[in-house]
């Protein structure tokens, strides 16, 4: 049984849905290993870190993004928080280089990345836990007073950063992580999203619309 972007506790219900998806994309051009949602939020991924816009990911793109992030959030590029975040990413873009970039031209396309995770390549688990540890490190650039939330603003900032400039797309992700409504996002609240972003196999489970 193939394994794409998820942990082994998921693979049991992975397994059906991937069934089922192959199924229905056979022969459509679609890599029957991942379903569309997983597709559409690995070229979401792509294009969020892609800030160049240029359609290769290389670690300048990241730079810039933390840079991005330093501005829209207020914080200093120097300041602790700032260089953590960039030490997290710069743990994404080694492992994301080293499994995806196949030429080995020092930056990974769209298609390189899509097909690292396809095949394989890039090891979901693995990924997932570097791109954790990144949103960990956004969370606590985000969350200004230190209070351990993040506002609506606050996240707004932060998909700003990102490039995702339609404040719907925040709005909307934020309505969907503050499951109880108080108008604050905790970290674990956030992280669950994250995860549920890089996991969800169908747009109607958790973090499978985070962005977009
Ligand atoms: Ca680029
Ligand atoms: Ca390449």
């Amino acid at each position: 049984m193939t394994r794409t972007l998820l942990p082994p506790d998921v693979d049991r219900s992975y397994g059906r849905c991937a069934r089922r998806h192959n199924a229905s994309t056979r022969g459509k051009g679609v890599s029957p290993m991942l379903t569309s949602t997983q597709i559409e939020n690995i070229d979401r991924v792509f294009a969020m870190i892609d800030s160049s816009g240029d359609g290769r990911v290389t670690w300048d793109d990241f730079e810039t993004l933390t840079r991005g992030i330093a501005e829209e959030l207020g914080r200093d590029s120097k300041s602790t928080e700032i260089a953590e975040l960039s030490a997290a990413y710069h743990g994404v873009w080694e492992y994301v280089s080293a499994a995806a970039d196949l030429d080995q031209d020092g930056a990974v396309t769209r298609d390189e990345f899509r097909k690292a995770h396809s095949t394989q390549a890039l090891s979901a688990g693995l990924l997932l836990d570097k791109w954790l540890v990144a949103a960990d490190r956004c969370f606590d650039a985000a969350d200004r007073d230190g209070h351990g939330y993040l506002t609506e603003d606050a996240l707004a900032g932060v998909y700003r950063a990102g490039g995702i400039t339609d404040r719907q797309v925040a709005s909307a992700a934020f309505q969907a992580m503050d499951v109880n409504s108080n108008g604050r996002v905790d970290k674990a609240e956030f992280s669950a999203n994250v995860r549920g972003l890089f996991e969800a196999v169908d747009k109607s489970m958790k973090g499978a619309r985070m962005i977009g």
